[in-house]
């Protein structure tokens, strides 16, 4: 049960706000509670409206890799706000910031910053719609990639055929557009082509899927994807809103060796302020307005706040040992996930890729949505339940991945231990 002060502030909350939140997610809807409403986090602990505190692991979806309220990112925000929030001018920073995502994904010769990753997707797929001259998208079922009408599109009835709306309010036309497959599904993938290759302008893809929970590319999947793309003349967009910077310093296409056409970036690039990018080979992001005919614009677009904020994350980043550690602090977490499961009798697969983890209460791989989909919520919802009580504040669905930090440390991996064995009891039901 979430703390009285954060039940009271959710009902008023839900006068003002459609469902108390301004992102589904945080409702804790598909747990059957009401959120933790936050005062503060550092670190890893997160301060409830009661000031009771939690281990944090949802991380804000992502972005706080280096733990909240890092000292030295505060401090480079606070110094960019000094000299002014926002000018709608370019800055020097934004080159350097363009500059430090070359260096960490040599493909994106060029980059475009945005203001989420929503907007990176959608520009990406914008772009290879005007470099390609075709209309049709592919997309995994379980894959999300932000709000963009058209990546909120369900399987139609047969395999390749085109999509339905997945979210009221998006025209079937639009819909229409979209082609979605089954995750690690290559065949899936070569019938889409075979149906229609010549209108397909992208296939966008989670290298390492987060949004069915934590689902890694199995051998060949990624390379195989990128070749169909090369032979119909379509472009692959890898979307690393989440997974770029996390997995490895250069995202999953680093850590599995396979290069995109387009890169998505947001999430840590931001450093906890709102941003995204999305990039190329200039032969690509040369149709990018203004050098070339795809017109894409934001107010906010590489604001100098977030610009500082990603920068320094980054910056801290590219310390010698940082991806050795976040390994370390994932598998330890696998491990009392898997052994506090086990030692319940509770059937979980527990699934994680560097720092990205999710239980699964499923028997067996979960390789694509259809596991995924036939995870047991109900379960999941009486672990997580269990979790919040006893202070880990983990993400409030079956279907998302988990974020340990580096900020993770013995203390908070400790609290998280004591916290599973009542949680998997409660699971057990
Ligand atoms: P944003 O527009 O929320 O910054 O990014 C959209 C997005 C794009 N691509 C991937 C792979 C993503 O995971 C996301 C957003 N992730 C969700 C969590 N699964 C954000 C949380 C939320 O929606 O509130």
């Amino acid at each position: 049960m979430t703390d009285e002060r954060s039940r009271a502030l959710y009902a008023e909350a839900c006068e003002v706000l459609p469902g108390g939140v301004n992102s589904p997610v945080r409702a804790f809807k598909s747990v059957g509670s009401t959120p933790v409403f936050v005062k503060e986090a550092r670190g890893a602990t997160l301060v409830g409206a009661d000031g009771r505190e939690y281990v944090d692991y949802v991380g804000s979806w992502g972005p706080m890799i280096l733990g909240h309220a890092h000292p030295e990112v505060l401090a480079a925000i606070t110094d960019a706000a000094s000299r002014g929030t926002s000018f709608g001018a370019p800055t020097e920073g934004e080159i350097r910031m363009a500059e430090d995502i070359r260096a960490a994904y040599p493909h994106m010769e060029m980059s475009r910053m945005v203001s989420s990753g929503t907007e990176a997707t959608m520009g990406a797929l914008r772009l290879a719609r005007g470099y390609t001259g075709r209309s049709v998208v592919v997309k995994c079922i379980g894959g999300y990639h932000g709000g963009a009408d058209y990546l909120l599109v369900k399987a139609g009835s047969g395999l390749a055929t085109l999509g339905e709306p997945d979210s009221a309010g998006v025209p079937p036309a639009i819909a229409a557009t979209t082609i979605s497959i089954h995750y690690n599904d290559l065949d899936g993938a070569k019938a889409a082509f075979a149906e229609r290759g010549d209108e397909i302008a992208a296939v966008i893809i989670e290298p390492v899927a987060g949004n069915m929970g934590c689902v890694g590319p199995e051998a060949g999947w990624l390379e195989g994807l990128k070749a169909l793309c090369d032979a119909h003349g379509a472009l692959l967009i890898f979307d690393e809103v989440m997974c770029g910077f996390r997995v490895a310093y250069g995202g999953a296409q680093e850590r599995f060796g396979v290069t995109p056409h387009l890169t998505c970036l947001g999430k840590i690039v931001g450093g906890g302020l709102p941003a995204g990018a999305y990039g190329g080979p200039k032969t690509i992001m040369s149709k990018v307005a203004p050098l070339g005919p795809v017109y894409q614009a934001g107010t906010l677009s590489g604001n100098p706040l977030a610009v500082a904020a990603g920068r320094k994350t980054l910056e801290l980043l590219r310390a010698p040992g940082t991806y050795e550690k976040l390994e370390a602090i994932g598998a330890e977490l696998e491990a009392m996930l898997v052994a506090a499961a086990k030692e319940a009798g509770v059937t979980c697969t527990v699934q994680r890729v560097g720092a990205m983890i999710t239980p699964f209460f499923h028997d067996g791989a979960v390789r694509s949505w259809r596991e995924a989909d036939q995870c047991d919520r109900a379960t999941f919802g009486r672990w997580h339940a269990a979790m919040l009580e006893h202070g880990v504040h983990w993400p409030p669905s079956q279907f998302e991945a988990a974020f340990p930090s580096l900020a993770h440390d013995a203390d908070a991996l400790a609290k998280t231990r004591a916290a599973l064995g009542p949680a998997f009891a409660a699971a057990r039901g």
